[in-house]
């Protein structure tokens, strides 16, 4: 039994703010979208591609005339905001007629294809709204993509004779929903499917989708713990923190976090692409910054790595994929030796002789990351490695040659952090605790429409919540083609950081005097209560997109 402590209960009593426009009796307009040339995607969608925009506008729809049966899966790694994403579907499918009812599949798409659910009501609700987790019904990463999948997901749905299915997820689970729901419309099952983006990496967005949910609460969660190492920092005197943060590829939670508390070397993934760095240069340039700031008496530091890092440095991505391919190709005669050492041996004698001697020249429990932790694909689990222990060992290695040359001559103490899973399942910030009941009412009100192969989109998120623009776009044109398992599919694109992006642009402007100086910012916890400028503020990579930072 989860225990109320005084905040949870204060909590629960939040009513989340909705647009002044979104009410049950809102009504939809459609506005036709720029006519995509795309007809490969079009020709794969040919029932769901060219649809409109929808907005709901303030109106006086007429009470439905039937009930909506809704089904709901949370899929993926959880988000901050998750269950009141729930709490506004339910609330507005029950406002839209009251014998509505909403059906919450177990632990993910596994719960769709194997007909586990349960029914979601208003007293199981209530000591959900506004907390974080995906706890209400558990979350899942198993994929609903095979003709077989679709099959089962349509039998659950007639089996308890469900209208609609709300998917919560990521790029990935957005993608297959919206495949699911141009399977339905093309075997004229009666089942609309609407799609809503969720993930703190903040990499499913788009001109219509400005942020996922989640992104909001998670990098304010690390940067109220990186401002607090900051100031351990500047008050001990004597450590440089190497923390690595959550984000499976795209480097959005570092850059946010590095606008919010202004560390002195954050590291950008996509820019270390764009350039393509070296691994050594990278070190070069952070084992720099520790001599200088040593040379003006700071000997401490910090340095955010984004979790994605290692697979974007050039050499280190050429390495993985050699990994990947010797492990598949030997791995019987890999299985059976004993030891790590023979192990690590035996990769390097079959990878390219660029590829081995950086795999040789990496420290021992790295390399043994990188041959040891395999996902069900037999591909390296890239976010397991521990990338700011490999930095540490190299700036302590490289330190170590600048004493020796003279250049340095100061002491190093570096301390390893990891930033996940501490701000996954946060207590949903003000904004996220909105946007997610208003991504859930927006849902709901497409489904009342009949809409089908939708992804909710809320538009104006750095204006009040009331002047928020609410509606959907078709998921279909999200869409483009890339290479999975050796095969051309359509994907909803990830968006990584952009170089030429405000949010880069302002961080670029800084970076070289928060490397040099110490210039911290301690923006600490996040406030549930008191001034709407402290407690509903959005993200600054939000802030600066909308020109408003
Ligand atoms: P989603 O994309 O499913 O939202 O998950 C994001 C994430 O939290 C990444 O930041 C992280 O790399 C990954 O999930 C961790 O996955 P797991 O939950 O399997 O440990």
């Amino acid at each position: 039994m989860i225990q109320q402590t005084a905040l949870a209960q204060a909590r629960s009593a939040y009513r989340p703010k909705l647009p002044a426009s979104l009410s049950a009796a809102s009504t939809a307009k459609q506005t036709p979208l720029p006519t995509s040339s795309d007809s490969e995607i079009r020709a794969l969608f040919p029932n769901t591609f060219d649809l409109p925009a929808v907005t709901f506008e303030k109106g006086s729809a007429p009470a439905a005339a039937s009930a909506i049966r809704v089904g709901v899966i949370l899929s993926g790694g959880p988000a901050p905001g998750g269950h009141n994403v729930i709490a506004g579907l339910f609330d507005a499918i029950k406002s839209i007629h009251p014998e509505s009812s909403l059906i919450g599949f177990l632990n993910g798409p596994d719960g769709l294809l194997t007909n586990k659910g349960i029914e979601i009501d208003a007293k199981l609700l209530e000591s959900y709204r506004n907390t974080g987790g995906f706890d209400i019904i558990g979350s899942g990463r198993t994929k609903l993509e095979s003709h077989e999948d679709f099959l089962k997901a349509l039998e659950t749905a007639k089996s308890r004779d469900l209208t609609s299915l709300v998917v919560i997820g990521g790029d990935d689970s957005n993608s297959n929903a919206s495949k699911l729901a141009e399977f339905a419309k093309a075997n004229n099952a009666p089942l609309c499917v609407v799609g809503v983006p969720k993930t703190i990496d903040g990499d499913l967005r788009g001109e219509h989708i400005e942020t996922s949910f989640g992104f909001d609460t998670a990098s304010k969660v690390y940067s109220d713990l990186i401002g607090n190492i900051q100031r351990d920092a500047i008050s001990a005197r004597k450590y440089w923190h190497f923390i690595k943060l959550m984000g499976r590829s795209a480097s959005h939670i570092a850059l946010e976090c590095a606008l919010q508390t202004h560390p002195n070397i954050t590291l950008i993934s996509e820019e270390v692409a764009e350039r393509g760095l070296t691994l050594k240069q990278i070190v070069d340039q952070i084992s720099d910054t520790v001599a200088h700031r040593a040379a003006n008496g700071e000997k401490f530091g910090t340095v955010l790595i984004p979790e994605g890092l290692i697979e974007f440095v050039p050499e280190m991505g050429a390495l993985i994929g050699e990994l990947n391919d010797t492990l598949a190709h030997h791995g019987d005669a890999f299985n059976v030796l004993e030891s790590l050492p023979l192990k690590r041996e035996f990769v390097a004698t079959k990878l390219t002789a660029a590829a081995a001697s950086l795999y040789r020249s990496l420290p021992d429990d790295i390399a043994n990351q990188l041959i040891l932790d395999r996902d069900p694909h037999g591909n390296v689990q890239v976010a397991r490695i521990d990338t700011q222990r490999l930095l540490i060992d190299l700036v302590e290695a490289r330190l170590k040659e600048m004493k020796a040359a003279g250049t340095y001559k100061a002491s190093f103490s570096p301390q390893p952090h990891y930033f996940g899973y501490e701000g996954r399942c946060a207590v949903p910030s003000n904004f996220d605790a909105d946007y997610t009941y208003t991504l859930g009412f927006t849902a709901a009100l497409l489904l009342r429409e009949g809409l089908t192969g939708y992804i909710c989109s809320v538009r104006g998120l750095t204006k009040p919540a009331a002047d928020w623009q609410a509606g959907g776009i078709p998921m279909a044109q999200m869409m483009n083609m890339e290479r999975r398992h050796g095969k051309m599919v359509p994907v909803i694109k990830k968006a990584l950081v952009e170089l030429n992006g405000p949010a880069f642009k302002e961080f670029e402007k800084h970076r070289a005097s928060w490397a040099r100086e110490t210039q911290y910012a301690f923006p600490g916890p996040i406030q549930y209560f008191g001034p709407a400028e402290v407690c509903d503020r959005p993200t600054i990579t939000l802030e600066l997109e909308s020109g408003k930072f």
